[in-house]
């Protein structure tokens, strides 16, 4: 069954898709939004597990792009919990009639670019096939669980949870033996949460986190009121900080540690202070951590100290010390997340020690011994970045094949939207867009309103396709990968989503871009102001 030729197809109805929908609509363009869930949401419709809670402030994690909206909807919580997001998001979709122009159960599994037709024929597995002069892919960065290949797995006669896909219905983890696999974001931010209701919690950590105990407080109405009222300002402080949001934020402790003195020249009465004052905090709020891997390890080390003053067990408090650079990995923030060790029902497993070496019917069986179990939830990550995108068939000019390149090359894009070979698709946070490393919103609005810009600039100058030039795609790569080059997120023990690390046989590029959105959207603004050097136009 085919559908008549529309302007533009995107793929993926979350933040991204939902703003680029209304901004091609805006535009007169006729569009249709294609969302393989069953309902509208994206990253904040799957990963519904006990605990899932953004860490970037609510105001600021949030569309700037309409003033009725930032005025309409009431936030609670200084940090927005997973229902409150997927709610908004549901508040923004009825507020600018958007439903009607998405269909949801419905994944798009193959797209081809057809030359004669300046357009793209987009297969779908409900058998429906559209076709679209551009495809704007809003299909997510970290939309593609991924599952680690542990022999057994299957063989579990408990419950499989995962947290990027977590029942609907929720799952009732009272009196249970409860198993964690992973302890990224998720697992930081499950973890204190199932230790309160599971009967037991066996945490399996295979690489220990970097976490910032922080303190998520209700939203008093007047707080929220005096907030809604200064949005212009807040916005304005947005859009000139290079992680696009300007209050205290994952990230911005992170870059905030920029402007603090070395720890290598710091005495061992300044280091104590540091962390007397600011607990783990402090441990690393050192200027020469990003750029200094010795420096890195003693800001490790004192980590390690400020952890034993909060987690009773000795063993357990030096087990939960990372071995990894500090900053190679995103930045984590918890509420109790070490606390939750000095709990008599929370087992620390710490796989350095002796790997899992199956998954039996009964529970987890490792090199340092078998644990029974009930439910395992898995907080193993995403195949992020291109993982949506490398899940579907996509031929572009003359039969390229966009899942072979990266994996052939390496993940690649220019400007971090468009890849070479790949006319008229734009893909939104793309490798070598800032995406990863800043205010995903924030982010996500300056690719959509780009994309929205060029596509009227091609109508209004009678141009039919746009394709990104491969020098110019080689040169923003090596942009991109000098912005990391001098820091300690190069060193090779950094195995992380950033740079494809996490996924076994997936070729490793470092994929954010790291100057900031300021800057990002600045080079953005050159490319359309000079009529798109860098892409070819026909
Ligand atoms: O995934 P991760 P995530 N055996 O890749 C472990 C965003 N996010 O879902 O590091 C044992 O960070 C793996 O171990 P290792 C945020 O951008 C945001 O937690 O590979 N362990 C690691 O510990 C975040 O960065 C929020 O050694 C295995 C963990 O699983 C991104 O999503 C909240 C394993 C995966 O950590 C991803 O976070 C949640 C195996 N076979 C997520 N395979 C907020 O806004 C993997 N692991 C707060």
């Amino acid at each position: 069954m085919s559908e008549p030729r529309y302007d533009a197809l995107i793929i993926g109805a979350g933040f991204s898709g939902l703003y680029m929908l209304h901004k091609l609509r805006e535009l007169g363009l006729s569009v249709i939004a294609v969302e393989a869930g069953e309902n509208i949401g994206g990253t904040w419709l799957f990963n519904r597990y006990p605990g899932a809670r953004c860490d970037i402030e609510s105001i600021e994690y949030s569309y700037s792009f309409s003033e009725e909206i930032e005025q309409e909807w009431v936030w609670t919580e200084t940090m927005p919990a997973q229902p409150e997001i997927e709610a908004y998001l549901h508040f923004v979709a009825d507020k600018l009639d958007l439903r009607r122009d998405i269909r949801l159960n419905t994944r798009v599994t193959a797209m081809a670019f057809d030359a004669a037709d300046a357009g793209w024929r987009i297969d779908t597995d409900t058998g429906v096939r559209f076709t679209a002069s551009y495809v704007v892919a809003a299909s997510g960065i970290l939309s593609v669980p991924l599952e680690p290949d542990l022999p057994g797995m299957d063989a579990f006669d408990g419950a499989s949870l995962f947290t990027g896909s977590w029942p609907k219905a929720g799952y009732d983890l009272t009196g249970k033996r409860v198993g964690v696999i992973g302890t990224g974001s998720s697992g930081v931010q499950l973890i204190p949460v199932v230790a309160r209701e599971a009967a037991h919690l066996t945490v399996f950590q295979r690489s220990a986190a970097y976490t910032l105990p922080w303190e998520v407080r209700p939203l008093e109405a007047d707080e929220l009121k005096t907030l809604k009222a200064s949005y212009p300002e807040i916005r304005a402080a947005q859009r000139e900080h290079p992680v696009g949001a300007a209050r205290l934020n994952a990230f911005s402790v992170l870059l905030d540690t920029l402007s603090q003195p070395p720890i290598k020249s710091a005495s061992r009465a300044e280091q104590l202070r540091a962390i007397d004052e600011h607990g783990v905090m402090g441990a690393l709020a050192w200027g020469d951590i990003f750029f200094d891997i010795e420096a890195n390890r003693m800001a490790a080390r004192l980590y390690g100290e400020a952890i034993a003053r909060i987690v009773k067990d000795p063993a357990t408090a030096a087990a939960l010390v990372p071995t990894h650079p500090f900053g190679c990995k995103r930045p984590i923030i918890d509420q109790g997340y070490y606390e939750t060790f000095n709990r008599d029902n929370v087992t620390l497993v710490d796989l350095r020690a002796g790997a899992i070496r199956a998954i039996t019917p009964t529970g987890i069986s490792t090199e340092q011994g078998d644990y029974g179990l009930d439910v395992i939830i898995y907080a193993t990550g995403f195949d992020a970045m291109t993982g949506a995108l490398t899940r579907i068939d996509i031929t572009g000019r003359d039969g390229a094949d966009l899942r072979q390149i990266w994996q052939d090359e390496g993940p690649a894009a220019y400007l971090g939207l468009a890849v070479a070979g790949f006319p008229n698709l734009f893909i939104i946070q793309a490798p070598g867009s800032p995406s990863a490393t800043t205010n995903f919103v924030a982010a996500l609005e300056q690719h959509v309103e780009w994309i929205g810009d060029c596509i009227t600039y091609l109508r209004a100058n009678g141009q039919r396709t746009i394709e990104a030039r491969p020098e110019a795609q080689q040169e923003w790569i090596e942009h991109t990968t000098s912005l990391v080059e001098p820091t300690v997120l190069a060193h090779p023990s950094c195995n992380s989503w950033y740079n494809g690390g996490n996924v076994p046989g997936k070729k490793r590029r470092y994929m954010a871009y790291n100057a900031g959105i300021p800057e990002y959207r600045r080079r953005c603004d050159e490319v359309a102001a000079t009529g798109y050097p860098g892409f070819d136009l026909a």
